[in-house]
């Protein structure tokens, strides 16, 4: 054994010693330049994408997204050998370009999205242009064109070697073969990092629902690469795997009732009231709790809180689709999609939608946003969701003074709308229509017209002659979240001037208003730090040494996240009380349906007043809240809320039970199982 092993060692020694006296590798390196050059660009700029976008231990020393970048990228370029001389100077710049491209968007898609760019987005692009402005002013860093340096770097070097005369030139059977060896390279190469792989790992990848988890393990080409399978299978898919879809469906709702099978105190109070439902745009919890120097950043909104019912533990579940996925889950209690957005991709599908099940109570429906209809494919999904007239810019007077950010500023909007309201509440008996704001919308830098309200601290000192001055500390002046903070306080006296003009008009008495904030406002988690570690003598973030310095981690973050939501009657059928249990967009339907008297069999969700503290909020990433934990999905770590011990069955349940959800629903969209000719089938099976 211990002679095999000797013998072993001798033959690997004079390998390489073989290799350093006949210069193999020096030689190779010499007539491959550019081949080399061309991998290490593109596999160093997947790799400093990783480590900008992901900053965890893990993902920084992960070794193995490079062999699987470097398998990629020898096994495409190997092909280069295939083209005559300056043909593969060609075909390798075209690729370096690709790679570079793939990077470059991808880091700032994740500055926005924290997440990964698809090309099922690609048809939203125009959804983008007009946030234009906030896209340029909030997310092109100078982090992202650092993927050009290495391109450049790669066009430069051809360049010297063609003006050197270096640049090799090979015969064709030496080209062949180079391309044989090469591409047997790249494919090793892979097949290693293939035996690397967990069958969780398989599987998410071929999910492809947990983007960062995937460019976490498989680097960023190979994501992209099967994303765009993905991005396509969609539209192969909706033509098969029909019967299974169903058969999921079913079995998912089996045993769920026709009609609602139990009553609690909330059961009809609201039934007969008219609904106005405010969609109120990026506005968190943290506007609410939040003051400077004893001032309020939403004292109206405060104020109606203590007069109705107020959810504390509030989430939005939305996906790429923001806005748009928050009016899909608030009003279908359905998740947002796997790839695209419902209301891009899948608004020709059949939903079972609150303002339909109002219809059917005698209720006339109807959105405003005094966006472009076309935003978000609003004037086609609109009909879909089951809104009997949908008004956006074109039925409002858009004045340049009264635009602020993205268009025509709340106050506008809602002194515009009150009078649409007056004519339809004279028009028809009762109304459900839902008001879409825009003024507090990301990048909140319209600053100078959100009127004055400074976020500094104010410091009452004590001067030598026993007198008192104050200084102005900046805090949070200058920046991002400082900026929100002001925006909200706009969007809030909009708020107030809105109820003020409703009630003025009488169209408060019999009605029932529902305020939810719509997703978060993606702020920099620096400035909440910021916030909460403020040193007035450095005017900087005190030191994490510091006993009072106060960690704010990424499940901070997360949980930071959650919105607003208000139920409010101004004649007190609402009696004041704040819900915490935890809750998410998904479970309005079911709650608010109970309070005003309709049932959708196929909502997700839950009523909070019969579900209470066993509710869980599944996010379109795979991540779950309950009252126990916090679960990210993309780190398979969680956040013990309570002193409790959790165990791996509960984990490994709601694991389970989020992956189903998200599939049901998908699969609800995708294949249109909620057409009423699916479901007539689906009964008369049933029946037999
Ligand atoms: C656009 C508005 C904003 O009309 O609803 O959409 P968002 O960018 O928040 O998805
Ligand atoms: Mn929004």
């Amino acid at each position: 054994m211990k002679e095999k092993l000797q013998k072993g060692k001798k033959k690997v020694i004079n390998f390489f010693k073989k290799l350093k006296h006949e210069h193999v590798i020096k030689n190779y390196i010499k007539n491959n330049r550019l081949f080399l050059v061309f991998v290490l660009v593109c596999v160093i700029n997947s790799t400093m994408l990783r480590i900008f976008t992901m900053r965890t231990a893990e993902n920084i020393f992960a070794i193995r997204p490079i062999i699987a970048d470097l398998g990629l990228v020898i096994t495409i370029g190997s092909f280069s050998y295939l083209f005559k001389g300056k043909g593969r100077y060609r075909y390798l710049s075209i690729w370096a370009v690709i790679f570079t491209a793939i990077c470059m968007i991808n880091s700032v898609y994740y500055t926005f999205y924290t997440s990964f760019a698809s090309f099922s987005m690609l048809s939203l692009a125009q959804f983008i242009a007009p946030v234009g402005d906030a896209v340029v002013q909030n997310v092109l860093q100078l982090k992202d064109l650092f993927y050009l340096i290495p391109l450049f770097f790669f066009i430069f070097y051809y360049h010297h070697l063609a003006k050197k005369g270096e640049y090799k030139k090979y015969e064709k059977k030496e080209r062949k073969k180079k391309f044989f060896h090469t591409i047997l390279v790249g494919a090793i190469t892979l097949i290693v990092f293939c035996f690397t792989l967990s069958g969780l790992e398989v599987g998410r990848f071929i999910k492809q629902w947990n983007r960062e988890y995937i460019v976490m393990r498989f680097g960023i080409y190979l994501y992209q690469g099967n994303d765009l399978v993905k991005s396509i299978q969609p539209k192969i898919t909706a033509m098969f795997g029909y019967d299974e879809a169903k058969k999921k469906m079913e079995d998912y709702f089996e045993g769920t009732s026709d009609v609602q099978d139990y009553t609690n105190e909330y059961t009809n109070i609201l039934e007969g009231k008219n609904v106005i439902v405010i969609h109120a745009e990026s506005l968190q919890d943290v506007a609410l709790n939040t003051t400077f120097n004893g001032q309020e950043v939403t004292p109206n909104l405060n104020r109606l809180i203590k007069e109705g019912m107020f959810f504390s533990n509030f989430y939005s579940q939305v996906s790429v689709g923001t806005s748009s996925d928050t009016e899909l889950t608030f009003n279908t209690s359905l998740m947002p999609t796997q790839s695209g957005t419902a209301f891009v991709s899948y608004f020709d599908r059949t939903y079972i939608s609150t303002p339909k099940l109002l219809k059917e109570k005698g209720y006339y429906t109807f959105s405003m946003h005094a966006n472009n209809g076309d935003f978000w494919n609003r004037r086609a999904m609109h009909e879909s969701l089951g809104y009997d007239q949908f008004f956006s810019k074109e039925n409002y007077d858009v004045k340049e003074e009264d635009v602020i950010g993205l268009g025509l500023s709340d106050k506008s909007f809602f002194a515009q709308s009150v009078e649409k309201i007056k004519t339809i509440s004279a028009e028809h008996d009762k109304f459900y229509g839902v008001l879409i704001t825009l003024t507090n919308h990301t990048p909140f830098s319209d600053v100078d017209k959100y009127g004055e309200f400074k976020v500094t601290i104010n410091e009452t000192v004590q001067n030598e002659d026993g007198t008192t001055s104050v200084v102005e500390h900046p805090y949070l002046e200058g920046t991002k979240l400082g900026n929100y903070f002001k925006s909200v306080h706009y969007a809030d006296a909009a708020l107030g001037e809105f109820f003020q003009e409703m009630d003025e008009a009488g169209l408060l008495d019999n009605t029932v208003v529902i305020l939810y904030g719509d997703h978060d406002a993606r702020l920099p988690k620096a400035d909440y730090v910021r916030m909460l570690n403020y040193d007035m003598l450095t005017d900087d973030v005190k030191s994490t040494d510091d006993p009072t310095y106060q960690e704010f981690d990424s499940y901070d973050y997360e949980l930071n996240r959650k919105v607003p939501l208000l139920i409010w009657t101004k004649d007190g059928t609402i009696k004041p009380q704040v819900v915490d249990t935890i809750m998410g967009m998904y479970d309005v339907v079911p709650t608010i349906g109970n309070m005003l008297g309709f049932y959708n069999k196929y909502a997700l969700g839950h009523d909070i007043f019969e579900i209470g503290d066993d509710n869980i909020v599944v996010f379109p990433n795979g991540n779950w809240l309950t009252s126990k934990v916090y679960y990210n999905s993309q780190k398979e770590e969680y956040k013990p809320l309570r002193d409790e011990v959790i165990s791996e069955d509960y984990i490994k349940e709601n694991n389970e039970y989020t992956e189903k959800l998200l599939d049901v629903s998908n699969n609800m969209i995708v294949f249109d199982l909620l057409n009423s000719n699916n479901i007539k089938a689906q009964n008369e099976e049933e029946n037999k």
